[in-house]
């Protein structure tokens, strides 16, 4: 059976990815393709309960107990992603670890120290950044609510995906996401479908 294919919608706080994940998810669905949707952090576990806490500060934590959590809570779902890809399922990931080593490594921990606990989580087959600067950003509803979202620590965040293109430039493709929702939509959704055609070549291979 043709595998799923696993792609990764990443970007800095507000940059449109939960609006544009859902639409595609949306006319997928519409199509009868075999697709499922999910996002991390995914808050309603244990773990994911207590992140939810650090986001809206309602607890503190270290940096490297945070940073570990968000990790424990992509393994905890991990087993369940592969088996919807090699059930022939594509999944949408709402972040991924690369918000996990950019968020991490922004506060100025060591880069490699963040991308151990994520080593061997399945690889994505397409990642895709949408770019907006930080003004951008900051202009949209809601921006300010949660911890991390303030303008000069977006900033890095944003240098910091950079890096991580760099070394994964076989799966990264950034977007431009300063322009409507409307005409961003179609862009993403044709990067979508080719990378679900090209997938079934290729095993699932580990971060
Ligand atoms: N984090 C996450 C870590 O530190 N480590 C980790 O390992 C992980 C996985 C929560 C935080 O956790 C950090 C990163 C985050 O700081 P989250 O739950 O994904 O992560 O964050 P949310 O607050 O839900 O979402 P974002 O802030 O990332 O926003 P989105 O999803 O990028 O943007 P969206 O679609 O919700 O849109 C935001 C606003 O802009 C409008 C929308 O209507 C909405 O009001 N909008 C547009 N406006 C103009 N033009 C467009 N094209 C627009 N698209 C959307
Ligand atoms: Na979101």
């Amino acid at each position: 059976m043709a595998r799923g294919a696993l792609i990764i919608f990443e970007g800095v706080d507000r940059s449109g990815k939960s609006t544009q994940i859902k639409r595609i998810f949306n006319q997928m669905l519409n199509k009868g393709e075999k697709v499922y949707l999910t996002r991390f952090p995914e808050r309603t576990s244990e773990i994911g309960q207590t992140i939810n806490g650090y986001l809206t500060s309602s607890n503190n934590l270290s940096d490297q107990a945070i940073h570990l959590l968000f990790s424990a809570n992509r393994w905890e779902h991990a087993q369940s992603i592969l088996n919807y890809l090699n059930n022939g399922t594509s999944v949408l990931v709402d972040r991924y670890a690369f918000s996990g080593v950019a968020f991490t490594a922004a506060k100025g921990l060591d880069l490699e120290w963040c991308k151990n606990p994520d080593r061997g989580l399945p690889k994505p087959d397409l990642v895709l950044q949408l770019d907006v600067d930080e003004e951008t950003a900051k202009s949209r509803g809601g921006f300010g609510e949660e911890r991390y979202e303030k303008v000069e620590f977006q900033r890095k965040v944003r240098s910091l995906y950079s890096r991580l293109k760099e070394e994964h430039s076989d799966i990264w493709k950034v977007i431009d996401a300063s322009g409507t929702a409307d005409e961003l939509t179609p862009q993403l959704q044709s990067f979508v479908d080719e990378t679900i055609k090209n997938c079934q070549n290729n095993d699932i291979e580990k971060l």
